[in-house]
C-alpha cells in the first residue's frame, strides 16, 4: 500500500478550496513548474510550483488580502500581504520523484526568491515557511508568530537546529 501522503490544504477567501498531494501539484501546467529551483534561488534544491499556479486553481476572492502560511509541525506561522508575493512565491514540493524531505523543509516549503533579510519587512526570509500544511487566505492579517527581535530569532534558529 502506498505510504500515507501529507496534503497541502488551501482554504479561506477562495472560490474553490482544495487539497493538493504531490501528484496534484505535479499535474499543474508546465508554465507553473520550476524543475530546478537553483535557477531562481541559488543554493536551493528541488522542484517547485509557482504560487500563481495554485492561485489559478483555488481562485482567491477579491476579499483575499493576506496569505497565512501554517506549519502545524512546529507551530510556526506567518501572514503576509498577498499582493506582494502572488507573482513570485513558489512552493518547493519534490526532489526528483520523491517528496521534499522534512530536513529540507518539506513536504511543502514556501519560498520567496527575493525575500528581504529577517525582520526588516513583512515579506522577509522568516516568511519562507517550512512544512506548510495549510495556506489560508484572509481579509485581515492572520496568525503570525515570526520572531520579533534578534534574541527571539536566535532562539528560533537554535530550536530549528534540533529538528
Ligand atoms: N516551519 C518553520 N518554518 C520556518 C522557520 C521555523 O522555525 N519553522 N524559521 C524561519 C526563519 S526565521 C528563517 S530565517 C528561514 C530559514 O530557512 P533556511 O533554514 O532554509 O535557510 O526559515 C523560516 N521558516
Ligand atoms: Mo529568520
Amino acid at each position: 500500500m502506498a505510504e500515507m501522503q501529507t496534503k497541502l490544504v488551501v482554504r479561506g477567501e477562495v472560490e474553490a478550496a482544495k487539497e493538493f498531494l504531490l501528484e496534484d501539484l505535479r499535474s499543474l501546467p508546465a508554465a507553473s513548474q520550476i524543475e530546478d529551483v537553483s535557477s531562481i534561488a541559488s543554493g536551493r534544491t528541488g522542484s517547485a510550483v509557482r504560487l500563481s499556479g495554485i492561485l489559478s486553481q483555488v481562485k482567491p476572492k477579491a476579499s483575499a488580502k493576506y496569505l497565512t502560511l501554517h506549519a502545524s509541525r512546529d507551530d510556526f506561522h506567518a501572514s503576509i500581504p498577498l499582493e506582494a508575493i502572488a507573482d513570485k512565491a513558489i512552493v518547493i514540493y519534490r526532489l526528483g520523484d520523491e517528496p521534499l524531505s522534512v530536513k529540507a523543509g518539506g513536504p511543502y516549503r514556501f519560498f520567496i526568491p527575493d525575500h528581504a533579510a529577517c525582520r526588516v519587512a513583512e515579506v522577509d526570509e522568516c516568511a519562507n515557511v517550512k512544512f506548510i500544511d495549510v495556506l489560508e487566505f484572509t481579509a485581515e492579517r492572520g496568525h503570525d508568530n515570526r520572531p520579533h527581535d534578534e534574541a527571539e530569532h536566535a532562539a528560533l534558529h537554535e530550536k530549528e537546529g534540533e529538528h
